[in-house]
């Protein structure tokens, strides 16, 4: 059976300045912003660098993560960690489904329903410590977002 899961939708990457990092990607690879937002019940403000189109119609991305607050997910990590690679998510066309089958095999999703992502795209995440180590984000877009 094929993988539901049919792309690397994107790499996050956590930073401290996000206008700083997104000017080192810039000079140092040539990528450009396709997308940013600050997404407020994630606690970030985002960059979405396109990397290149996949065969199932979506992208690939990095986002560049800059916390807004001190509480959030990204600021946690940053203070034990420092900068760099926080999680990696994987593109499906349906999260609600993709997440069910996966908790079914006994690996704790981080919510219950999914939750807004970048781009309008719904996002639910799989625990670290179930996945070897990895925090896996789930991602759903819509045709719509693949033209912003
Ligand atoms: N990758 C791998 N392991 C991680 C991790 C990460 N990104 N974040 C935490 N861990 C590990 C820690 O190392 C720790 O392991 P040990 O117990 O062995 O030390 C364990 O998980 C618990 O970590 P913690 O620092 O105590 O953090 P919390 O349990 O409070 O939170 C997590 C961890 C994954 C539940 C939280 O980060 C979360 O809810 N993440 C999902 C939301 C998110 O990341 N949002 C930002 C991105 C938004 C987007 O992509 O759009
Ligand atoms: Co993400």
């Amino acid at each position: 059976m094929p993988s539901p899961l049919t792309r690397i939708d994107h790499i996050g990457i956590a930073c401290h300045n996000l206008d700083e990092t997104i000017d080192f990607y810039r000079t140092t690879y040539g990528f450009e912003v396709h997308h940013a937002e600050t997404n407020e019940e994630q606690g970030v403000r985002e960059a979405m660098l396109k990397i290149n189109d996949t065969s199932d119609g979506g992208a690939t991305y990095l986002q560049l993560l800059e916390p807004i607050r001190e509480d959030s997910a990204i600021a946690k990590w940053l203070s034990k960690n420092g900068e760099g690679v926080h999680h990696i998510a994987f593109g499906t066309a349906d999260v609600t489904t993709t997440t069910d089958d996966i908790v079914n095999k006994g690996i704790r999703a981080l919510y219950d329903h999914p939750r807004h992502g970048t781009m309008g795209s719904t996002i639910n995440f799989l625990h670290p410590k179930d996945a070897h180590g990895v925090l896996v984000e789930l991602v759903q877009t819509t045709s719509n977002d693949q033209e912003h």
